[in-house]
């Protein structure tokens, strides 16, 4: 197969745009599937996955492939849900350029920066889709203007729109139309030319000249400033009507770079050549857990040819090597076997078990390492735990699995209170992970909000004391303690030191009284550990026969938890350091939103290395549960955060 007529495509752009839509009429268009399934039906092929399905959206990316004319095309259908952006991000390394999918509306483009961010910082080619052309109140123009406003003046119309709403009927293309056309036409063909003779001398010299440039250069001009990311084309169609299709189709085959047409680097800089020959460079992109065939690494091939027959080194993971069981082509859930696969090509192998996404493969000793991404820490948590405690073992290694699906799911023991936690992008990311848990590996389990790492600490000192003494049958026990009890300052945890004269209680039983207080210390009055304090022991008494470790550590736990409801007790709460970032618009809303969270603002102004304002606060732990949710909900999805425990300080009663 020849490299240039292969096309790799991300379909990306916000949830509910049409992406899915789009895909299957694409498909369904080339010839691909017989009918066009819908999203509502749960019929298509790259939302096949029972949570897609169960949810009507996309909860993972898919793949699907087709022929169209002299175009061998790979479409990756990616989920647009902002929880699953970092699935979106590793798909969109196998493409080598991406359709962009939005609705019709003005008020939908900020939503799409976090997206069009990554796309330009990749340099990677896209266009914009302007989908849903059918819908009544669809406003292509207002549209057309708000992109332009957000990613500048390289964003250019490439077609004009027939008919809107209902009367929507179909596209004219610029490029091809009359130069003699009428007002409003002509006039966004001059835009279109004049955005290419930025890039162009030799055309710029032919608009000021008045002279009509061939439609040969115009049409070379747009492939190869689409292949360098320097024009973003916009288009307009009605995915669920199948309108504009043929004419995106066009666009893929005539403009859309090729894998020869994208300068491909390894992590070191070094440049990859999409040949057959030679050794094969593959990344991993995807991987998928079927619970009884096992596992598919879906991967991108750079360079070289593969086959059934090669031995497949993993160079991220110190040369791990393995031969895939089998070569196949995806169409949504289906598998189609092939032979072998070419650079540029997009295929799924079976059977590499120590192999992970966004893993490098190579054989003939290739010492290449393709660029990774850095994924997030992740900004929601849930405490999951299996329903059945039998499960416990194949809980974690069934999580371990998921993982291994999706890598932006984490798996962690949360610092103080040891629950085990599933951690993700959003609240919807770990929802759907957890589904996914029961329906394909059968454990059960349960999920709560993480538990908040209260403690207590007291403001007063005071002596205990504490006499025991009880007589079992022939042996009785016997130990008297007297402590001092001082409050320390915050973050000190406990100390404890003898300082006892004469010899009233024996060195050997000074290990047991301390396990004592600390023992009483795990559990306050209020339930929690108590920290901040120092205890010393200062006198006591003992048995020559009857004193035991034993006896000294119940005398000891006694005189504690005698003593704390005396020390003015108060409850501490764990206190995150956060820093949000939000476009400058939502700023003061942010600072707003984390006030009412009884958050403490500490600095606030432009971030350094993003266009984003970046507010710092402190912030108790117990209200950043559903953070991430009400953040996005108030910054229309755009809003970020991290955090990390800075330290313990004083609840108001009220606020547990
Ligand atoms: N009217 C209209 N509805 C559409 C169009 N494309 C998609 N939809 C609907 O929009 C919803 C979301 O579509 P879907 O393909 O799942 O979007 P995705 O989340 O981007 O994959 C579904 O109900 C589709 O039927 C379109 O061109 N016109
Ligand atoms: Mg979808």
């Amino acid at each position: 197969m020849d490299i240039s007529r292969r096309r790799n495509l991300a379909v990306v752009g916000l949830h509910h745009a049409g992406k899915t839509t789009l895909t299957e009429a694409i498909l369904h268009h080339c010839g691909a599937i017989p009918r066009r399934g819908t999203v509502a039906d749960g019929t298509t092929t790259t939302d096949f996955e029972p949570e897609c399905i169960g949810h009507a959206q996309s909860t993972c990316v898919g793949f699907a492939h087709t022929n169209c004319g002299e175009i061998d095309l790979v479409l990756i259908d990616a989920p647009g849900f902002v929880d699953f952006l970092e699935e979106s991000k590793i798909a969109l390394l196998a493409a080598d350029a991406a359709v962009v999918v939005i609705d019709a509306d003005p008020d939908h483009i900020p939503q799409t920066r976090a997206l069009v961010d990554f796309l330009e910082s990749r340099r990677m080619p896209h266009l914009f889709f302007i989908n849903k052309m059918d819908r009544p109140g669809a406003a292509p123009a207002a549209t057309l203007q708000a992109l332009v406003t957000a990613y500048g003046r390289h964003v250019v119309a490439e077609q004009v729109p027939v008919g809107e709403g209902e009367a929507f009927s179909g596209v004219l293309d610029l490029v091809g139309s009359a130069a003699s056309a009428d007002g409003s036409v002509a006039a966004a063909r001059t835009t279109l030319l004049e955005a290419l003779g930025d890039f162009d001398d030799h055309l710029l010299e032919e608009l000021l000249d008045g002279v009509e440039p061939p439609l040969e250069e115009v049409r070379r001009d747009l492939h190869d400033e689409y292949a360098r990311d320097e024009i973003v084309p916009v288009l307009y169609g009605s995915a669920a009507r199948g309108i504009g299709i043929s004419e995106l189709i066009g666009a893929i085959a005539e403009q859309f770079p090729s894998p020869l047409d994208v300068q491909r680097t390894d992590g070191s800089g070094r440049p990859i050549e999409a040949k057959a020959g030679g050794p094969v460079v593959a990344q991993v992109c995807k991987t998928v857990i079927h619970p009884q065939s096992g596992k598919l690494s879906v991967v991108r091939i750079f360079s070289g040819t593969l086959t059934v027959e090669s031995v497949l080194t993993d160079t991220s993971r110190h040369g791990v090597q393995s031969r895939p069981g089998g070569i196949y082509r995806l169409q949504g859930k289906k598998q189609e076997p092939v032979t072998s696969a070419g650079p540029g090509e997009i295929v799924a192998l079976s059977r590499l078990d120590g192999v992970h996404t966004l893993d490098t493969l190579t054989t003939g000793g290739a010492h290449t390492i393709m660029p990774a991404l850095d994924l997030p820490e992740p900004v929601f948590a849930v405490a999951i735990s299996p329903r059945d405690r039998l499960d416990e073992a194949k809980l974690s290694q069934m999580l371990a699995r998921l993982i291994d699906e999706d890598p932006a799911l984490r798996l962690t023991r949360a610092e103080f209170t040891n629950e085990l936690e599933l951690c993700g992008s959003g609240e919807m990311h770990v929802a759907i992970a957890t589904e996914r848990l029961e329906r394909k590996y059968h454990v059960a389990v349960e999920t709560r909000v993480p538990q908040i790492a209260y403690r207590e600490t007291i403001s007063a000192g005071t002596e205990a004391h504490a006499r025991y003494k009880h007589q079992t049958g022939g042996h009785g026990q016997f130990g008297e303690v007297r402590l001092r009890i001082e409050p320390r300052e915050r973050g000190h945890g406990v100390s404890f030191e003898e300082k006892v004269v004469g010899g009233a209680v024996p060195r050997q039983f000074f290990p047991a009284i301390e396990k004592g207080v600390r023992e009483a210390l795990l559990r306050g009055p209020n339930g929690y550990p108590v920290v901040d304090l120092h205890v010393t022991l200062v006198d006591g008494s003992f048995h020559a026969v009857d004193s035991s470790e034993a006896s000294f550590r119940t005398a000891a736990s006694m005189a504690i938890r005698d003593a704390l409801p005396k020390c003015g007790v108060t409850v501490l709460e764990p206190i995150a350091a956060v820093e949000v970032f939000v476009p400058e618009t939502f700023a003061s809303a942010t600072v707003s939103q984390l006030t009412g969270k009884r958050g403490v603002v500490q600095s606030f102004g432009p971030a350094e290395d993003t266009a984003h304002y970046r507010v710092a606060a402190l912030v108790p732990q117990a209200e950043l549960a559903h953070y991430i949710t009400e953040l996005r909900t108030a910054t229309q999805g755009l809003g970020s955060f991290r955090s990390r425990h800075e330290r313990f300080d004083p609840v108001q009663p009220s606020a547990r």
